[in-house]
């Protein structure tokens, strides 16, 4: 059978990869052909993204991918970490740096859109989780700033190097839905929102669905990498969270998600939003996704609480060997001090062993110490924030969950696989690590007619042709009851904010 080449574009948080996939009927093999880091940049005060440096990166690994294809790609998509946006002037030119959604820069605007539009309203009407970072946060943090006053057009990042590779403009819908602006019920925007808001949703361009053609890559493009045209871009889920639920390998519907990275994005695949005040007061998103579904689910800090941790004692002179750092927290004593891993308290970059250390002691808890005492401490509490996030999804969507399939960089992590399987008590299924850049690429290859039917069908791909991983859920169920009453005494503070 004859196979076809797709490039994914996949940028996260801490590194971007392009990826090359040779799809069939009945086959997938997936590539990396070029990974580089994502290193924001504080300037003026405010925390960027490196854009251009991203696409950079992008260029020289089409290029790769070209070289690894024979010069000949049936297609390219984009996706990225959701809610930031740079801006276009009348003539295309990009207005500044986009910002970081862990820039400060959104401090005091969540109160300042509760003053005209109150949060049961906002969650009525959009169903987004509070995240200090949401793009309506940011714009209105912006509102009457010379760059958005000059603002002709906004682009979200996917969107942004879509637009730099074709010279066309669009919205995908599965980022679009991060920015608070949409309502999940019409799959289309809120203008009662924007307008409650003062904000202008001409700002956007029209539109687009996973699977929409986003057109063709522009000469000087291919001139740069070697390419031969035409080389189509397609939309495909441009939020990395959609298109790692695509690259799920679940087989039926009564299965839960755990999305790990930088971040751990816990919760369900429906076919309808959630609306409910119960649902915001658990602080649940209702974001959308791929061929007309909901990504149910709450944003929990993820492997950032390590990364951080790592950064930081790598800058102390302490740097720590990953895999034996791992090794000793699977032998450290098991839920000995917890923190709540969805506390926003954890979300800038900073001091984390020592953030972490004062959470303990402030909740009457030992201090972790050494970076395996700490190190055990983030996953046992990741694995506690996993169990409580599947737990709430169930009972206020009101779905079965028989298993739990954790995909993203965090599937490597053996312990948090099984410290997570414990925890919740149920069968966890890790891999493939890779499921946003397969999701990525299975619905170009649908939209190109290589493969066809719905998830289930793409999902039966992965599962016949990727590798996974089964962890069993023993161990003390008391033990993390317990801990789990831990977390619970000292919650509240960021529900239903
Ligand atoms: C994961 C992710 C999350 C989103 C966060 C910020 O990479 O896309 O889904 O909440 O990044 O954009």
């Amino acid at each position: 059978r004859p196979t076809h080449t797709f490039a994914a574009i996949d940028l996260g948080a801490s590194s971007g990869r392009v990826m090359v996939a040779r799809v069939g009927p009945e086959s997938l093999r997936l590539e990396e052909v070029h990974r580089f880091p994502n290193r924001p940049v504080r300037v003026g005060g405010t925390l960027h993204w490196d854009i251009l440096a991203l696409y950079r990166g992008v260029l020289d690994g089409l290029r790769a991918a070209g070289a690894a294809a024979g010069g000949r790609l049936a297609g390219i998509g984009i996706d990225s970490w959701a809610v930031d946006y740079g801006l276009l002037d009348a003539d295309g030119a990009l207005l500044g740096n986009p910002v970081h959604y862990r820039d400060t820069r959104t401090e005091g605007a969540p109160e300042k859109v509760a003053a005209v539009l109150p949060p049961e309203e906002l969650y009525a009407a959009t169903g987004l989780q509070h995240l200090p970072f949401n793009t309506v946060y940011q714009l209105v943090a912006a509102q009457g700033t010379p760059l958005l006053t000059a603002a002709d057009r906004l682009l979200m990042v996917p969107d942004l190097i879509s637009y730099w590779l074709t010279g066309h403009t669009g919205t995908e819908i599965t980022n679009a839905s991060t920015t608070q602006l949409v309502d999940p019920r019409t799959r289309d925007w809120s203008p009662v929102v924007a307008a409650r808001l003062g904000l202008d949703l001409g700002l956007f361009p029209p539109l687009r669905s996973p699977g929409d053609p986003a057109g063709l890559l522009r000469p000087e493009v291919l001139a740069e990498t070697g390419l031969t045209g035409p080389v189509p871009v397609t939309a495909v889920g441009s939020h990395d969270t959609a298109s790692a639920v695509v690259g799920v390998p679940a087989a039926g519907d009564d299965f839960a998600y755990i999305a790990t990275g930088t971040w751990s994005l816990a919760g369900l695949e429906l076919d309808r939003p959630v609306l409910t005040e119960e649902s915001r007061a658990a602080n649940f998103t209702n974001e959308l996704g791929v061929d007309g579904t909901v990504r149910y689910l709450r944003n929990i800090m993820g492997l950032w609480l390590l990364q951080e941790c790592l950064r930081t004692w790598e800058a102390q002179g302490d740097p720590q060997d990953l895999p034996a750092l791992l090794d000793d927290a699977a032998r450290a004593a098991p839920l000995r001090s917890v923190v709540d891993a969805g506390d926003p308290a954890f979300l800038a970059p900073d001091d984390m062993p020592r953030r972490i250390a004062d959470a303990c002691a402030r909740t009457g808890q030992p201090e972790p110490r050494t970076p395996a005492e700490i190190t055990r401490c983030v996953l046992d509490s990741l694995a506690l924030a996993h169990r409580r996030a599947v737990e709430d999804a169930r009972a206020l969507s009101g779905r079965e969950v028989n298993a739990v399939h954790i995909v993203g960089g965090g599937a490597h992590n053996t312990l948090l696989c099984q410290l997570t399987a414990e925890a919740i008590g149920l069968p966890v299924v890790a891999g493939p690590a890779e499921a946003a850049a397969l999701g990525n690429v299975l619905v170009q290859a649908r939209a190109a007619g290589v493969i066809s039917g719905g998830l289930d069908r793409l999902r039966a791909l992965l599962r016949t042709t990727q590798t996974l991983r089964y962890y069993d859920p023993a161990g003390d169920r008391t033990a993390w009851d317990e801990a789990a009453d831990r977390i619970a005494t000292g919650r509240g503070k960021e529900d239903g904010t």
